[in-house]
């Protein structure tokens, strides 16, 4: 069975882009493959934070995921935090990737704009994404469009590492969807959907109020020309193209057939309320469920940071041995 390994900052609630641009593939992919999923909560300190907004966060998180359908008997998930060698495999990881590369991420430079004090963390942090990653020995990635030059990255250093020392980590590779890869501020459309949006006007999240929902995509910015169409390319029409795009990854309904069936934006916006409203009232009434037992969702992510740590350790000891240290 193939590996797979992703992750998700606790970093605010969960919405729709994480959910079809990533979340949904690792449901789908855990009776495909042998799974790890992480609470990331290292990566949700790289910007300012809450230490007790962080902890309900990482709460919160791990009852979604499992709202969503990710099942405990097949998927092992676990906080990041939980399993130490992560912070540790990302120490040989700054050690393995360069400056230069650091400094050409492209997210690095978009959330540390404009901001007074970045967190010297914030520019390390896709280190650490490769460690998470390579660790598990990974072989796919589900991960949304926005981090396919992180993905890029730890696989050169997954080679550099193997290539200087000796094959101790498997060379990963993305798994990004077809459609809902880049799902789009509803507000502004040239902006992806982001958690960390100074409005949540233009996102839509999974534990929404369904007439909230229903507002936030009434109000969506399109354009002036009311004509339904889905190019992606064109600035002018990202909004709609957004869109097109939502109701595609809920139905499976090619964008551009989409686009035929309506003969202007309203019909558009209401028929994809009614089906993401439709969508996500399964899985709110999942969350209500778990969110009952908080006791069991500890017990869960325990059990799943010791698979994780027993996976991880091994290839961490790997790791160390190769770059030269000595075994204590
Ligand atoms: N708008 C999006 N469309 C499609 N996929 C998306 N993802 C994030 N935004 C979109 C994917 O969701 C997964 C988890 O993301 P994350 O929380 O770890 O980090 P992020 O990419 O930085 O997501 P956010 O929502 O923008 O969070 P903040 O604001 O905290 O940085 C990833 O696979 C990501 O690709």
């Amino acid at each position: 069975m193939p590996r797979i390994f992703s992750g998700i900052q606790p970093s605010g609630s969960v919405h729709l882009g994480n959910y079809l641009g990533a979340l949904r593939n690792w449901v789908s992919e855990q009776h495909e493959a042998d799974c790890y999923y992480s609470i990331v909560d290292l990566h949700a300190i790289t910007a300012e934070h809450n230490p007790e907004a962080l902890r309900d966060a990482t709460k919160e998180l791990a009852t979604t995921l499992f709202a969503i359908g990710l099942d405990p008997d097949i998927s092992c998930l676990f906080v990041q935090s939980h399993v130490p060698e992560h912070a540790q495999l990302a120490w040989i990881m700054e050690s393995t990737v360069t400056f230069g590369e650091l400094s050409r991420m492209t997210q690095f430079k978009d959330k540390g704009r404009g901001e007074e004090k970045v967190r010297a963390s914030l520019f390390t942090y896709p280190a650490l994404m490769a460690a998470d990653i390579l660790l598990y020995r990974t072989d796919k990635v589900p991960v949304g469009d926005d981090q396919r030059q992180h993905i890029e990255l730890a696989r050169d250093a997954a080679a550099r590492f193997n290539n200087a020392y000796g094959e101790v980590f498997t060379v990963p590779e993305s798994m990004i969807p077809k459609v809902g890869a880049r799902v789009m501020d509803l507000q502004n459309p040239l902006k992806k959907m982001s958690k960390s949006s100074s409005s949540d006007a233009g996102l839509i999240y999974l534990n929404e109020d369904p007439s909230r929902i229903a507002k936030k995509i009434k109000r969506a910015v399109t354009d002036t020309e009311n004509k339904v169409a889905y190019e992606p390319t064109n600035p002018a029409k990202a909004g709609v193209s957004n869109l097109l795009e939502i109701y595609s990854a809920l139905t499976s309904i090619p964008p551009e057939d989409a686009a035929d069936r309506f003969s202007n934006y309203g019909a558009l916006k209401s028929e994809l309320a009614e089906i993401v409203i439709e969508h996500l009232t399964v899985i709110q009434s999942r969350i209500k469920d778990i969110s009952g037992d908080p006791s069991e969702l500890l017990r869960l992510l325990k059990i799943g940071a010791a698979k994780a740590r027993a996976t991880a350790s091994s290839t961490l000891s790997d790791a160390k041995s190769a770059i030269g240290f000595l075994a204590p």
